[in-house]
């Protein structure tokens, strides 16, 4: 017996108990939904709209508030553990993604069944249509906005888009007047029945979705026809393998085991774009204009960028996100061209200062030219680790800048204009630091307490990290236990004098549970900042620390 009802209402159902209904139906057809967004994806290379919704978010939310997201983010990823910051920190803004979706329909369809309320059962394409309509409509203008991947034409995209929010909507009230009908007073007196039925439809509705979404989902992996970032021949630096010696391959001293690679493998390369998915551009078409203050405007082939001279240049690069200690930082070997060659090519006229310098997701960065003129480290990169840049790192062109975190210098180059004024880019409009110079942080990697050995005075554990300051130089490192004196730490020579440095200091081992603090002084003897900072709006300082439980070794 239903003991909810209401007399009068053509359902006889509780307002509240319709309209989880709706949610749930909502939620069941979110999935095919969201599997043929997918199966365009792959097969057509159309936009996978829950990705555009989240970027548009991303660049619509006022920058502290994406800063306490991204805070959050990286905080939690930290002490979860859960890996690789950067890699993590993507698959939660997909997982987020396609949760914000199935949200949007679930209340969709939930204020659906909540209006529907009044009304005769009974089905017609218009309510749901509206209601696809009323969520397809901004999410097609939103896509359209945001979306510089994919290379389907602006229409197709848009009827795409509409067109499946509109039949998600018109199968949501399909669903209702299914339910609703299922629910009518002459059918009351068998309530039995009707609750079961109402069950049984959900039940169906729930296998059918399930079977839509895997069959869609799954072609869509199968016959995924998407070339992610297919490497380009046209470069030099394509068959050079990393560099059988490094520069440094003859220092005596040996990081303390534990410490982070040196040279970063490629594929553990921190990662940050604005965008849920890097954005793809064909090499065998691609051309970069370099225009507006300029004598002699360019639009340069890739071709015509291999045939400058190259440079390779050893760079650490840090996020200005990255926490003390953390891994949103790297060193390669980046391969390109002066951007002073080809400023000059270009002829700068009189009253040009600035390059404004244009990312293919939207992405933007002012560089001036008077230090574009005085600094060759200054450069067009085209590979890394002596291959032409992969996809997710800036293919085919981003630029190189000394001394300044990564949000200053865009990846996926695809517009240089000359200009006479200065504009603020991305990240500095979302009220980061203009210069974003880099910080001098140093890090302890590693308290090598199963690396001790005895030097004859005793045991000794190896301790070991980094130390940056941009390119401005380390000079020295030093590490302390608990409240005793500053050590100075042994410094291995870097890569180049734009990366870090790695540092070891052998500590007198003693029993107990120590607290280990490091600092660095820059080449000029600037000591690194000990207040700390959080990295919003200049990048993180302070001092990193580690407490460590050491107990003897076995032996
Ligand atoms: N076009 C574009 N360039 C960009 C970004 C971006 O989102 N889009 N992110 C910047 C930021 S914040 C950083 S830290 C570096 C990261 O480079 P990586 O992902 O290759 O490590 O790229 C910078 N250049
Ligand atoms: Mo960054």
């Amino acid at each position: 017996m239903k003991t909810d009802s209401t007399p009068g209402q053509a359902s006889g159902r509780s307002a509240r108990s319709d309209i989880l209904t709706g949610a749930l139906v909502g939620l069941l057809l979110a999935a095919p939904l969201l599997a043929l967004f997918y199966l365009g994806f792959a097969l057509l290379d159309l936009p996978f709209v829950p990705f555009d919704m989240l970027d548009w978010a991303a660049r619509t939310l006022p920058g502290d508030v994406i800063t306490v997201g991204i805070n959050a983010m990286v905080a939690l990823i930290g002490a979860l553990q859960l890996g690789e910051t950067s890699s993590v920190a993507k698959t939660i803004e997909h997982i987020m993604a396609v949760a914000g979706l199935a949200l949007t329909a679930a209340l969709g369809s939930a204020a659906l069944f909540a209006v529907q309320r009044e009304s005769q059962p009974g089905y017609s394409p218009l309510p749901g249509a509206l209601l696809g309509l009323l969520i397809g409509l901004p999410a097609a203008l939103i896509s359209g906005s945001v979306n510089f991947i994919s290379p389907a034409d602006p229409l197709t995209r848009a009827v795409w888009i509409i067109g499946l929010f509109i039949g998600w909507g018109v199968t949501v009230h399909w669903a209702w007047a299914r339910l609703a009908v299922a629910q009518a007073p002459q059918q009351a007196a068998a309530s039995d029945v009707t609750v079961l039925d109402r069950r049984a439809f959900l039940v169906r509705l729930g296998g059918a979705t399930a079977a839509i979404t895997v069959v869609g989902a799954g072609l869509g992996i199968l016959l995924n026809t998407r070339d992610d970032g297919g490497p380009l021949d046209a470069l030099p630096g394509s068959d050079a393998a990393l560099p059988p010696g490094l520069p440094n391959a003859d220092d005596p001293l040996q990081p303390a085991p534990g410490t982070r690679p040196e040279y970063t493998p490629l594929a553990d390369h921190y990662r940050i774009d604005i965008s849920a998915l890097p954005p793809r551009i064909d090499g065998a078409v691609y051309a970069l204009p370099i225009t507006g203050l300029v004598d002699r405007p360019l639009e340069l082939t890739l071709d015509d960028i291999a045939a400058y001279e190259p440079v390779d240049q050893f760079v650490t690069l840090s996020c200005i996100s990255n926490p003390i200690g953390g891994d949103l930082i790297g060193t390669t070997r980046w391969t390109g061209v002066p951007m002073r060659r080809i400023l000059a090519d270009a002829g700068p006229q009189e009253g040009a200062r600035y390059l404004r310098i244009y990312g293919a997701d939207g992405f933007d960065e002012t560089v001036d030219i008077a230090s574009i003129t005085a600094d060759p480290r200054i450069m067009l990169t085209y590979a890394w680790d002596g291959q032409p840049l992969t996809q997710e790192h800036g293919f085919p062109l981003r630029i190189y800048i000394p001394n300044v975190y990564g949000m200053k210098q865009p990846k996926w180059i695809t517009r240089i204009d000359v200009v006479a004024d200065y504009e603020d880019g991305y990240w500095v409009r979302r009220g980061w630091d203009e210069v974003a110079r880099m910080q001098a942080t140093s890090v302890i990697d590693t308290v090598a307490v199963n690396a001790a050995y005895d030097d004859g005075s005793g045991l000794r554990v190896p301790i070991g990290g980094i130390a940056h300051a941009g390119a401005r130089g380390i000079a020295k490192v030093e590490v302390r236990v608990d409240n005793g004196e500053w050590a100075e730490a042994r410094l291995r020579r870097p890569l180049s004098d734009t990366t870090w440095v790695i540092w070891r200091y052998d500590w007198p081992f003693v029993e107990g549970t120590h607290t280990f603090n490091v600092r660095c002084v820059e080449t000029s003897g600037a000591p690194q900042i000990e207040t700390s900072a959080p990295p919003r709006p200049s990048g993180a300082t302070g001092l990193h620390r580690r407490s460590v439980r050491v107990s003897a070794p076995e032996t």
